[in-house]
């Protein structure tokens, strides 16, 4: 059977990235529906080598359009305001925002980690796709929970600009076409805090009380729901001048007693689902964002065992942050949701 299929926020860099995955993961679809807002409202997108008309998001499109599965990618203020209008039509949301993740009647869901969450979404009729850099960083932690029980995680992320949407990204560029016609002192600085080209910015989102950043405590927090486990996590996020692959430095301590055996650990990464090894530094070899870049996999390298502590491995990972940490995650959740609840 196939669904009628609607993408909110279609004109973004998450949702444009959305159509390549749902025609390369190939998607059932009956009838492909783009959305965005006013603006933006009678341009085209393309799908499958066919141009698809894009329509406003208004309350009663989803209705109209007979919607089963909507992908929300089009910030949390349009989450928070639009997602009941489609699961009153009787779809599906999958919410890439921040909106729902932390509700506990919706499923915070990475389908290689806790597809059996997925279940819970006639709760809400939502699902949740989760930050970019929590997802890839639980890809990982799965496989070593699973290997020796995980009881700290200490991770600093190099996060690129797309994650800021295609605004970010073009800020990026310009900044650099700004360089190099000596004009930098005098470049807009809007997508970020402070200039992103030739600089790294240590915050990403909004302060905290506790000295964290809202990110950092995303990842916290939604780590925890992911996995159903409360072990301690620490993060520092940072923004860095790459165009879409974010980078992850991990500091993972085990249990008491845990003596690591890297080929374990290799062993128990290099058997995960949509995860994959490169590591030989000898030879140059560890995962780079140019290698993450538009691929669906979560690369990890660099993995070594503490020098002091025989319970402790580091390791870098890195995976691209518009399709593995926003739109691949929110395709293989659809895929998973077909299969385990839509009454095929
Ligand atoms: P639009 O092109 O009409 O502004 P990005 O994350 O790359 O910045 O993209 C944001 C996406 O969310 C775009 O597709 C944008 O559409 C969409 N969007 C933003 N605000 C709204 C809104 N109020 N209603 C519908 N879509 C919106
Ligand atoms: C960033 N992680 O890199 C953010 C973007 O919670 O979905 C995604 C924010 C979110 O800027």
């Amino acid at each position: 059977r196939k669904f009628n299929v609607a993408v909110v926020g279609a004109t973004g860099a998450v949702g444009e990235e959305l159509f390549r995955v749902l025609e390369e993961l190939n998607f059932p679809i009956n009838k492909l529906v783009p959305l965005a807002s006013s603006r933006s409202a009678g341009s085209k997108v393309e799908f499958k080598n066919k141009e698809i008309t894009v329509l406003e998001l208004t309350e009663s499109v989803f209705e109209e359009q007979e919607i089963e599965i909507a992908f929300f990618s089009a910030g949390g203020s349009v989450s928070e305001k639009f997602a009941k209008f489609a699961v009153e039509a009787g779809a599906v949301v999958i919410d890439n925002t921040s909106h729902f993740r932390m509700d506990p009647r919706v499923p915070l869901v990475v389908p290689e980690v806790n597809p059996e969450d997925i279940r819970l979404w006639r709760e809400s009729g939502i699902i949740a796709n989760p930050n970019c850099s929590t997802i890839q960083m639980v890809q990982s932690l799965k496989p070593l929970d699973d290997l020796y029980g995980i009881k700290r995680v200490d991770v600093s992320t190099y996060q690129a600009v797309s994650g800021a949407g295609k605004s970010g990204m073009e800020e990026l560029v310009k900044q650099m076409q700004d360089f190099f016609a000596f004009r930098l002192d005098e470049t807009e600085i809007k997508a970020f805090a402070h200039q992103i080209a030739l600089n790294v910015i240590p915050q990403i989102d909004v302060a905290m009380d506790n000295g964290f950043t809202k990110e950092e405590m995303k990842m916290v927090n939604e780590t925890q729901k992911i996995m159903h486990k409360n072990f301690q996590v620490a993060a520092t996020c940072v923004r860095v001048p790459v165009l879409r692959s974010h980078s992850e430095s991990l500091t993972v301590t085990f249990n008491d007693g845990v003596d690591v055996d890297i080929s374990e650990v290799r062993n128990a990464l290099e058997n995960f689902e949509n995860v994959k090894v490169i590591d030989d530094l000898a030879n140059k070899k560890y995962p780079m964002p140019i290698i993450s870049t538009d691929t669906d996999f979560t690369y990890v390298g660099r993995i070594r065992k503490d020098v002091y502590s025989s319970n402790i491995v580091h390791y870098f990972n890195v995976a691209d942050q518009v399709r593995v940490g926003a739109a691949t995650n929110a395709v293989r959740i659809g895929l998973k949701w077909i299969e385990l609840e839509s009454d095929m």
